[in-house]
């Protein structure tokens, strides 16, 4: 069954006691990223709760957090699926997208603010890395933009900086699908028309976050993954459409040509984003519904909101395409938290010649360019999840002079921190060369027996268990 709205999955996710409110007032300008950091750092990935915020600083609207990655248990009620079936879930979704329909009206335009009404002061007014972040961002907004030529939408997340009652800074990597929208816009010296929903069905927020080939609507992805077409209202003074039943929409212009200093912001590295010139979105439109929910994602330090999301959805994606598209053996894909979602790729296969480790690396490289900067192959037997396992299996099934394999001047994270100083803006061409390593973790010749207890025995010890005085 698909949820309605945000509203509706929060009440699923409360009563499944994975969403935890907060009554009191809580200061937007460190208490909120307190908080939520040390819920990340005190509950391992499977336990966290999701968080909630009633009354935050000024602001009217409460605030949900983790809501979507708090965990993978959150992020597989998100798509009404189990933990395991997640890979599967996305998979169906990619294979048969359901187009969103038009309804003449929604949540959303219960309340339809203008000119001198527009006011974003009155949004949770949250700053995530207090001290170096310059003010308050909006980090989970839905962000949809048209393409100048074929008119077909993109729907992608990317961070706005606060900057007055009717003004964004955007940042937007410039491989990113909405990066083309602009730069078709500019080249043609017009105002890029911007729709912004803050607060959705999390199906909707979890496409705008993935990556699909250039030209997929996301929200059609996000019909499959629900199961239902989504429901799209028109907006009131830019000629796109949104989800009709989030909570907030943001509607505006970006204007041609202009830049401003954006961030620096705390990124999914662990570190903070230089930052640099970047456009500005001037609002035309505030429409929302009547007590509506504000949506935020924590990023910065692993753990985050961010890499657990992403871990989940990457990992999806290149299992899909190994498996599904190039038809290769892998049995499990896992991109680790730590490593930013980003960095350390692990793929289990039951490799059929040693060849086939490199076709599994490089299809992973080609779907994910930047990403998988340390590639390790495990045999079908190796939990890509445990680092302790895929560690051991580095240890005993890898030589490091003949089971490597390096690339050289290919293109970085564009958040890695070790490819550049500091001082180095995020988009200058000396940060646009890293390199990859595949380390070949497999089993290449005959080993000799595992020496484990046989299973039997342990079988029998545990029977026995209480015996022995254990408990
Ligand atoms: C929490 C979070 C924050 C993100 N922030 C940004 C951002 O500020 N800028 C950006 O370019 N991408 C950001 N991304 C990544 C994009 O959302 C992602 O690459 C998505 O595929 C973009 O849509 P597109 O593929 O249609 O361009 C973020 C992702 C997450 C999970
Ligand atoms: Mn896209």
């Amino acid at each position: 069954m698909a949820y309605h709205d945000l509203q509706e999955y929060l009440t699923r996710l409360e009563s499944a006691g994975k969403l935890h409110w907060i009554e009191q007032r809580v200061d937007p300008a460190w208490e909120v990223t307190a908080i939520t950091r040390q819920v990340f750092d005190r509950y391992g990935w499977n336990a966290r709760p999701a968080l909630g915020f009633r009354q935050v600083g000024a602001s009217e609207f409460p605030l949900v957090i983790g809501v979507v990655g708090g965990s993978p248990e959150i992020y597989a009620l998100a798509l009404s699926t189990t933990v395991e079936k997640i890979s599967e879930v996305w998979e169906r979704a990619q294979r048969h997208p359901i187009d969103p329909v038009s309804a003449p009206t929604g949540l959303c335009k219960e309340i339809i603010l203008r000119g001198s009404e527009i006011d974003l002061g009155s949004l949770p007014q949250v700053v995530w890395t207090p001290g170096q972040d310059p003010g308050p961002y909006i980090t989970a907004p839905v962000i949809i933009t048209k393409d100048a030529e074929t008119g077909r939408r993109n729907v992608g997340t990317y961070r706005l900086q606060l900057k007055g009652a009717n003004r964004l800074g955007l940042y937007v990597g410039g491989a990113q699908h909405a990066a083309r929208h602009i730069r078709q816009y500019e080249a043609n010296k017009q105002d890029m028309p911007v729709a912004i929903a803050i607060g959705v069905d999390p199906t909707i927020v979890l496409s705008s976050i993935s990556k699909f080939p250039y030209g997929t609507d996301e929200l059609a992805v996000a019909g499959g993954l629900r199961g239902e077409a989504v429901p799209l209202v028109r907006c009131e003074t830019v000629d796109l459409e949104v989800p009709a039943n989030a909570e907030i929409v943001l509607e505006g212009f970006l204007r041609a040509g202009y830049r401003e200093q954006e961030g620096p912001f705390g990124e999914f590295s662990g570190y903070m984003s230089p930052g640099g010139q970047q456009p500005v979105i001037e609002l035309t439109c505030i429409s929302r519904r009547r007590t509506p929910i504000y949506h935020s994602f924590l990023s910065q330090m692993p753990p985050s909101e961010s890499s657990c999301i992403r871990s989940l959805s990457r990992s999806a994606a290149v299992y899909h395409h190994l498996r599904h598209v190039l038809g290769l053996p892998v049995r499990a894909v896992h991109f680790t938290e730590s490593g930013g979602a980003s960095c350390v790729l692990v793929i289990s296969i039951k490799k059929e010649y040693p060849e086939q480790v490199k076709e599994v690396a490089w299809g992973a490289w080609s779907l994910m360019n930047k990403e998988g900067k340390f590639t390790v192959v495990v045999d079908e037997d190796v939990d890509v999840r445990s680092p302790f396992q895929v560690e051991w299996a580095m240890s005993f099934h890898a030589q490091p002079a003949r089971d490597t394999f390096m690339v050289n001047g290919v293109v970085p994270s564009g958040v890695d921190p070790s490819t550049a100083s500091a001082d180095i803006p995020q988009h200058d061409p000396r940060r646009r060369t890293g390199s990859k390593i595949l380390i070949d973790a497999t089993r290449k010749h005959a080993y000799p027996p595992p020496a484990r207890v046989p299973a039997e025995f342990i079988e029998k010890a545990k029977q026995k268990w209480s015996e022995y005085g254990f408990r």
